[in-house]
């Protein structure tokens, strides 16, 4: 029997340490072996769509096999894990990133170019997962690119929505949404894990009782519990064997569950039931930076946490049953919690139930051990992003999250007392719950107390964090705040998006610039080298024509390819004063129209893009939308304009339309209310590509004027410094309107685009009225029209833009994430690298 037993294991051993071949013989076995086995198909005639699908199985099985051997190591080492909680990640598109991160891209591309296929047509079949709603959760998957790019232990949890981020139509010049159903071809990206269930409760009732050594103790029973299903998405990092984990979760119905209401007898009521469990993970809600409330997003949030939770719980609990010497207490050694904004912060309660109910740890001892595990990330100070939940809700939701976050607040309040005493205003700002009717629990306030350390993720931002949001909290614990500025991957944004400009890279440095973005800065000198210069113009140009090519294959567009390309593509919200660019789109459409000929021949001519999402109930948002479209559709039909402006729309912005139109850029538009935009993050993805902002001094762009020198950057607008001023005095002293301001408006108002039955653009253009103008909109009207026209001016004199354009994106190495997460894992993680040397060499 033993000896048996050894023969087979060896037998089994020797079976599975064999690896693919990544020839290109193999790789075309490969396929055709998925197209006839996974996919049932025949072998001839097959289209694109079905050999995406085989080349996806294709390069899974070559994800997995180093998937498995990064965690099977990591588990084996005892390595500290940071587990990244979000309830979004924005992935995008997986092919062309898993192939270029193995570094088989060209093997591919002859593989299926031999056979008769397109790598590139194959990639665009590709539907991809928008399980995110913008910035916040593109952050998400640039960090865990860069995880597994710098050999960090990290797993990423979050949900598996059935139906992603809307899709965007135009009709009737509107925003219409429509269901993602972004399933609907399989996802060959996944693998479901049958094994990996956790039963999660909602509702139901606490009950107090003694243990053995007369303590009280809470049980939470009853209620109804759904199951967590996992499934798992391989995460390759560029030019190293480690391979990182994405595991999101799905609800489903529970086996006691139906068994309940089966033995009653209530058949449709059971049917219902699951219904109901599944319809946790149906949708993502589509809002960005504001908080709805509802009650399905608690469960959503609460559901995900549990689950993360029990599972993070049962790794490391195996992980202290293999090293005797750990123990429970040791969790902060073994684990690091991000919090992706307040979005997961019930997890602090959870972990505290967890180890209170379940670990029968005391108060003292759990609170040690949750407050070293979690970081939170604040992404905004904006008030109606600020997420509340009512106390009434969360009572009935989750009984005895309630409790422990009303013993949470009762510890802190004493320690307040402590510092400040008789101070009954700092005491409720800083208090968890907010005594309003109903009385509403302020998830910023518990984040901040839970965690060990809270960051703001831009300079500024940190800042006004600091000082507006949490002032009292900073007095207590003036060490807990720290920055950490975004960042973003270059793998995605360089690498895969504008292969024209990295080959110029390579080129001239090698292949290295990837991962470590600094190795560009030398190429700056270049600047002064007129042939450089030509070949970098080249390069854009051909990342223009593509833009060219694509609008007219899609919106039957025509425009001009030596005009400069101006973008503002983001989601639609005041904030970000999309309504600022459109003012300033019909103050030039006006200035053209009363130009002499020869005045027209000096004008530099625009084609300004637009694109963004507007949450579905977000009226102003959906107005501003359109506006836009009608401003498009009366300057692009004027003959005066022909070639000296056009002003486009593109429907349903996602990431891969940002990789198509990023790269294509001359200037960009990231002109937020100064103190308003947290960060930004695509500022940094088109510097890096060759183009200029015009910006305000907000977010990253200040750091990004810094990095590359306020010389190439457009800025303009009130500093934060003078916004709360500048708001108070507005109120009895309204400035004068600009005069083309007045024009532009005056414009819009007497119809000459169109005069929509609700008013909805005199409720725009009522926004902005001086004496109320919240976001500063007219206030800075002529400071951006000064930027703007600078902006012509300088983009004339072709030599010296190029000049700007190449020492600014060569100086953009601090926004990679790559910097990010290494500041992120020794300031808040204090976790190392761990790089995995596969067993036999590959490729
Ligand atoms: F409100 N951000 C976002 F702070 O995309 F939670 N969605 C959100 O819900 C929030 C923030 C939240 C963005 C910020 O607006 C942007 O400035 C920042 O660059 C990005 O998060 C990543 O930090």
């Amino acid at each position: 029997m033993g000896a048996d037993h050894l023969a087979h294991k060896e037998l089994l051993w020797k079976l599975s340490s064999t690896y693919l071949p990544n020839d290109v013989g193999s790789l075309q076995r490969s396929l055709v072996r998925h197209v006839e086995y996974t996919l049932a198909r025949r072998r001839y005639k097959l289209d694109d769509n079905t050999f995406y699908q085989a080349t996806a199985h294709s390069v899974r099985d070559r994800l997995i096999e180093r998937w498995t051997d990064t965690q099977q190591y990591s588990a084996k080492v005892g390595a500290k894990k940071v587990y990244y909680l979000s309830l979004e990640f924005l992935i995008g598109r997986s092919l062309g990133n898993a192939v270029s991160n193995l570094g088989l891209r060209g093997a591919y591309a002859e593989a299926l170019r031999q056979i008769g296929y397109n790598l590139e047509d194959i990639m665009s079949e590709e539907k991809e997962p928008a399980l995110g709603n913008g910035g916040l959760g593109r952050l998400a998957s640039c960090f865990l690119d860069t995880l597994a790019t710098q050999n960090y232990p990290a797993w990423g949890y979050g949900i598996r929505y059935k139906y992603g981020m809307f899709e965007q139509r135009i009709l009737n010049g509107q925003q219409v949404e429509f269901p993602d159903y972004w399933l609907t071809d399989g996802n060959p990206w996944e693998v479901e894990r049958l094994d990996v269930q956790y039963p999660v409760r909602l509702f139901g009732h606490v009950r107090e009782f003694k243990d053995q050594e007369g303590n009280t103790r809470y049980a939470w029973q009853g209620g109804e519990v759904v199951m967590a299903q996992a499934y798992d998405t391989p995460i390759p990092g560029y030019g190293t064997y480690n391979t990182n984990n994405m595991r999101l979760w799905s609800s489903k119905p529970s086996h006691e569950f139906d068994l309940a209401s089966f033995n009653a007898g209530n058949y449709y009521g059971a049917v219902e039931a699951k219904e109901r469990c599944e319809s946790i993970t149906s949708v993502l809600y589509p809002n960005d930076a504001t908080d709805e409330g509802k009650r399905l997003r608690l469960k959503q949030q609460y559901f995900f946490v549990s689950a993360t939770l029990q599972d993070i719980f049962r790794r490391f609990k195996k992980s202290v049953g293999r090293t005797a010497t750990t123990k429970i207490q040791d969790m902060p050694k073994k684990v690091a919690i991000q919090l992706n904004d307040t979005h997961p912060a019930i997890a602090i309660p959870e972990l505290m139930r967890l180890l209170l109910d379940v670990e029968y740890l005391s108060w003292e001892e759990a609170w040690e051990i949750s407050r070293n595990v979690f970081a939170y990330t604040n992404h905004t100070i904006l008030p109606e992003a600020m997420e509340k939940w009512s106390v009434p809700m969360i009572t009935e939701l989750l009984p005895r999250h309630m409790q422990i976050i009303y013993e949470i607040n009762h510890r802190f309040l004493l320690e307040v007392q402590k510092l400040w005493p008789n101070d009954d205003t700092r005491l409720s700002a800083m208090s968890i719950i907010e005594e309003s009717t109903p009385k509403m629990v302020r998830m910023s306030n518990l984040a901040v107390i839970g965690s060990h350390t809270v960051n703001g993720v831009a300079m500024i931002h940190t800042k006004l964090l600091k000082s507006t949001l949490f002032p009292d909290f900073l007095l207590m614990w003036p060490e807990k705040f720290i920055n950490v500025t975004n960042g973003v991957t270059p793998r995605r944004w360089l690498l895969q998006a504008n292969p024209a400009l990295s080959s110029i890279y390579t080129g001239m440095v090698g292949p290295g610039w990837v991962n470590d973005l600094k190795r560009l800065e030398p190429i700056k000198t270049m600047a002064q080298d007129a042939l450089f210069r030509q070949r970098w113009r080249a390069a854009k140009q051909t990342n223009k024509n593509a833009v060219v090519d694509w609008l007219y294959k899609t919106m039957g567009i025509q425009v001009n390819p030596n005009a400069l390309f101006d973008m503002q593509v983001k989601r639609i919200h005041e904030y970000k004063r999309q309504l600022l660019n459109v003012l300033g789109i019909v103050h030039r459409y006006a200035e053209i129209t009363q130009a002499t000929p020869e005045q027209r021949n000096q004008m530099v001519p625009r084609v300004c893009i637009m694109a963004g999402k507007a949450a579905p109930g977000y009226v102003m948002a959906k107005n501003l939308i359109m506006l836009v479209c009608a401003v498009s559709e009366v300057v692009n039909a004027d003959a005066a304009c022909r070639d000296l402006l056009k002003v486009i729309f593109i429907p349903n912005f996602n990431v891969s339309l940002a990789e198509l139109l990023i790269p294509a850029s001359d200037v960009s538009q990231h002109i937020s209310t100064a103190g308003l935009e947290a960060s930004g993050t695509g500022n940094m993805k088109f510097v890096m590509n060759g183009g200029l902002i015009v910006g305000t001094m907000d977010g990253a762009n200040i750091e990004i004027a810094q990095a590359i020198g306020e010389h190439n950057m457009f800025t303009f607008g009130a500093k934060a410094s003078e916004v709360a001023a500048i708001r108070r005095t507005m109120s009895h002293h309204p400035p004068k309107i600009d005069p083309r301001l007045q024009r532009a408006t005056q414009m819009i108002r007497s119809g000459v685009f169109g005069k929509p039955k609700d008013g909805e653009y005199h409720q725009l253009l009522d926004a902005i009225d001086p004496h109320k103008d919240v976001y500063l909109t007219a206030q800075d009207f002529p400071s951006y029209l000064r930027a703007m026209d600078e902006a012509d001016a300088q983009f004339q004199l072709e030599e010296k833009w190029t000049a700007k354009c190449i020492e600014s994106a060569c100086s953009m190495w601090m926004f990679s994430s790559d910097r990010t997460i290494r500041e992120y894992a020794a300031k808040i993680w204090n976790v190392e690298p761990l790089p995995f040397r596969p067993p036999k060499h590959q490729n």
